[in-house]
């Protein structure tokens, strides 16, 4: 399906002149975070345990040993971050709002001191002609709804819907665009399938109904939301990766169809078509869904935004007997041919093209935003205070290049988030990996834009660039 240079970082450089990438008019230019990542203050303005921070204070769960006790301090700190997204342009920022904040037991009255705290954040956003772009829900289910069976209850789904309805109820009079989760496929199964991440299960049967839990919890969410205003553009940012065959062979193409199917339609499909992918059947997994009658009705809505996560691509082989039933394996860091980032994850920009495209055909042509796409890089300030990160700039080159042309190819592409603002709490690796625009010193939690960031700023000035230009290139 595509049509640029397999593998490489800068796909336009090498297929010779070409002319400037001009992205849409009115694009919109952001970057992306996560509450837990990045605001830290546990214990204050009310806010009760999530289940990050059980996780993160158990032992030999995160491998640096650090907890998001503190992270970039961004809940005291926030006017920095947005000085930050100002000097680089940027007219969209995506962050999370943190559940425990507001219903620091997981029901009942908001809490007034979390409410003012996502106040002050989006006043001074729109003080500064920047679009808040809020995340319902990045991962931190409050501990209290865990105790009560977390995801794979089915309880959670009203009690979701009910946090959903109160946040937009406080913040609907000055934000319009919302993105109801954060890449289910990830965190139930990492945090029930193989319990890397909060909290901590490791079991399958969980991890399945979890993802129908939250299938539903979406769209009673999405039901209470336009409740109360028909004028709100609601959204859910999916984790996706192009997958593809790692050989020619017939086994392979329909293991990568599979895999297609669990990582990339699984919350998707039922949402838009009201149905699970078929292909990823097999036996007893609709039992363990415990779908009940009436629940894909339920569950089917239409989001008027498709958010896109996509860091990688899938290279995919059959293999039988293995534990999740796909028929199919993804290889990892060894298998996979293209440069990778400190996280071991392959860099293949062709991954966002093929991607986008094929959702577009097979969902009649969506609203898309790229709300989350970056890399990490370990890139620390040289002798002179800068930090040179230009591996990382090669990666963003060769995602806007394919995100562009796939928008040339006609697919609805309204924005870009760079994931990350600056280097944060990431998840189970601490602050190990390092994926921001901006340098974060975890002593004095000072923020320093990266070359990478001053390069984004420019990109949004021009409003793309040149693949030809020497100016262009960092
Ligand atoms: O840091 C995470 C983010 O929270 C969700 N998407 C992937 C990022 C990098 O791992």
């Amino acid at each position: 399906m595509s049509t640029g240079t397999r593998g490489s970082l800068v796909p336009a450089l090498e297929s010779g002149a070409m002319s400037r990438i001009a992205f849409p008019k009115a694009f919109r230019w952001g970057c992306a975070t996560a509450a837990y990542q990045i605001e830290g203050g546990v214990h204050e303005g009310g806010r009760g345990e999530s289940i990050w921070d059980r996780f993160s204070h158990t032992q030999g769960k995160i491998r640096t040993g650090e907890t998001g006790d503190i992270a970039c301090d961004s809940y005291h700190r926030f006017p920095d971050d947005v000085a930050l997204l100002r000097e680089m342009g940027c007219n969209s920022y995506r962050f999370s709002i943190s559940w425990p904040r507001i219903q620091p037991d997981g029901k009942g009255r908001p809490n007034r001191e979390g409410i003012a705290y996502y106040e002050r954040l989006v006043d001074a956003l729109l003080a500064a002609g920047i679009r808040p772009l809020p995340t319902l829900y990045h991962w931190d289910l409050p501990q209290a709804l865990e105790d009560r069976g977390g995801w794979p209850a089915r309880d959670t789904a009203h009690r979701f819907a009910e946090y959903a309805q109160q946040i937009v109820r406080s913040l609907g009079d000055r934000v319009r665009d919302w993105m109801i989760f954060n890449e289910p496929g990830i965190f139930t199964f990492f945090g029930y399938g193989i319990g890397i991440h909060a909290p901590g299960i490791a079991n399958r049967q969980a991890m399945l109904r979890a993802t129908h839990v939250v299938n539903l919890a979406q769209g009673e969410a999405f039901r209470a939301m336009r409740e109360e205003s028909g004028e709100f553009r609601i959204g859910s940012a999916f984790s996706f990766q192009a997958m593809e065959p790692a050989s020619d062979s017939s086994v392979d193409a329909d293991a990568a169809e599979r895999m297609h199917a669990w990582t990339n339609e699984w919350f998707l499909r039922p949402t838009l078509r009201g149905a699970y992918p078929e292909n990823a059947f097999e036996a007893g997994v609709p039992e363990a869904l415990d779908i009940r009658e009436g629940d894909l009705e339920r569950i089917q809505v239409p989001l008027d935004l498709i958010g896109v996560n996509l860091y990688s691509r899938g290279l995919v082989r059959a293999a039988s007997n293995d534990p999740w039933g796909w028929g199919a394996r993804v290889l990892g860091m060894g298998g996979s041919t293209g440069p990778k980032t400190d996280f071991g994850w392959e860099v293949w920009p062709d991954s966002l093209h093929d991607l986008l495209l094929r959702l577009s055909a097979d969902y009649d042509a969506p609203a898309f935003e790229i709300t989350e796409n970056g890399c990490s890089y370990a890139d620390a300030p040289g002798a002179d205070g800068k930090i040179a990160d230009l591996r990382r700039i090669a990666f963003f080159r060769g995602y806007l290049s394919a995100l562009h042309r796939a928008i040339e190819a006609g697919v609805d592409v309204r924005g870009y988030h760079a994931w990350t603002l600056l280097d944060n709490f990431e998840w189970a690796e601490g602050t190990g990996q390092r994926f921001g625009l901006a340098f974060t010193d975890f002593t004095s939690r000072d923020r320093t834009l990266k070359q990478s960031g001053h390069w984004f700023a420019h990109v949004i000035a021009q409003n793309g660039f040149d693949p030809d230009s020497e100016a262009d290139q960092a």
